[in-house]
């Protein structure tokens, strides 16, 4: 039986291009900056993003702890939704490892913060308070519906943060779904921040890797937070490969995902006993939930399990289902089928 995995983007495997990429890497020694596939790569990566340097990273995790220890100094504090990733789900590194302390406000469903809270949540010098000195970003937003933040909006938390001596990091895991979604070039959603990240490893299918963007300067200063994490790679090339594919071959096609989630949401709404806004479906991601109680969302999971077909819990009734490469509308259709049968069972 087959296995529509559609847990996450992260799942992907990656392509008989990228396998040969990798195969035929010309490599050195990544820490004296002798790789020239990785150097390839980081110049390539910074273009794309519009900043004048990158520097390659092992994860989105890692990238994002990276910018925010360059960005801070211990005591600082940065301002961030309370549904974003590096709240959540990363471990708490900021304070773990950074002694950085994170300040909360709340995201809106579109992944947005208030600008007024934004505002609000900035420290005056008062010796009581720890410094304000980032402001974080994220796009698409994950929790919030995959959904995809404009440039109106994030040039306005810049002049929002210029205003007040604020840095801006954007945690783009998903920014070329973004750009796609919203039919704009990655750099406008990057022009008027600090610091992008960005994962290969996801939608774009790579099999590991994600990258930090920003001015030559930063990189250099982002280059030591990355040492002190033990994330300086050796010949990084066979990494770097799959990156240079991912980016020249990945992007475009990752309308299909979005046309494809979108397929899935529909499908979804029409199954009694499930209850979702297709209307919020943007890019890949698709969340939706359990509308009464004929079954548990762990049963769900489970009968779902059995027909191949793989989704993530991510709260008491509710679920994520993300589409990528490798996944067919037929598959889709195959997953709204299952659904529907599993509810019916109920
Ligand atoms: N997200 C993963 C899980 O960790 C939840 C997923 O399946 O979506 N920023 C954002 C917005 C992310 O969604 C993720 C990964 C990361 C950062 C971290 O990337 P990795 O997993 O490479 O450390």
């Amino acid at each position: 039986m087959r296995t529509i995995d559609l847990r996450s983007d992260t799942v992907t495997l990656p392509t008989p291009a990228m396998r040969e990429a990798v195969y035929n890497a010309e490599l050195g020694d990544d820490v004296f900056g002798e790789d020239p596939t990785v150097n390839r790569f980081e110049q390539m990566a910074a273009e794309r993003i519009g900043k004048q340097a990158s520097l390659l990273v092992a994860s989105g995790t890692m990238a994002n702890l990276v910018c925010i220890l360059t960005h801070c100094a211990r005591g600082e504090e940065v301002i961030l939704g309370d549904r974003s990733h590096t709240f959540l789900y990363e471990s708490g590194g900021m304070s773990a490892l950074g002694g950085i302390h994170p300040h909360t406000i709340s995201n809106q469903p579109d992944g947005t913060m208030r600008l007024e809270d934004i505002e609000a949540a900035i420290r005056g010098p008062n010796v009581h308070f720890p410094r304000t000195r980032l402001i974080c970003l994220e796009n698409t937003h994950n929790r919030c519906y995959g959904s995809a933040l404009p440039p109106e909006y994030i040039d306005a938390v810049a002049a929002l943060a210029k205003e007040h001596g604020l840095s801006v990091h954007l945690d783009g895991a998903r920014i070329f779904n973004a750009a796609v979604a919203l039919g704009v070039d990655a750099k406008e959603l990057t022009r008027s921040v600090d610091s992008v990240s960005f994962c290969l490893s996801k939608g774009l299918s790579a099999p590991v890797g994600s990258v930090v963007c920003g001015t030559s300067e930063f990189i250099a200063e982002a280059r030591r937070s990355r040492k002190v994490l033990g994330g300086g790679m050796r010949q990084a090339g066979i990494i770097a490969a799959a990156g240079i594919t991912a980016l020249e071959e990945m992007v475009d096609r990752l309308a299909e995902d979005h046309k494809n989630a979108r397929r899935l949401a529909k499908g979804i709404a029409a199954i009694g006993g499930l209850s979702i806004d297709p209307e919020r479906v943007q890019t890949d991601i698709v969340y939706f939930e359990l509308a009464g109680n004929r079954l548990t969302a762990d049963e769900l999971v489970t009968e779902l399990g059995k027909k191949g077909i793989k989704i993530l819990r991510v709260g008491p009734s509710r679920f994520r289902a993300v589409t990528h490469y490798g996944i067919s509308a037929e598959d889709i259709d195959l997953t709204v089928k299952a659904l529907g049968e599993v509810m019916k069972m109920a």
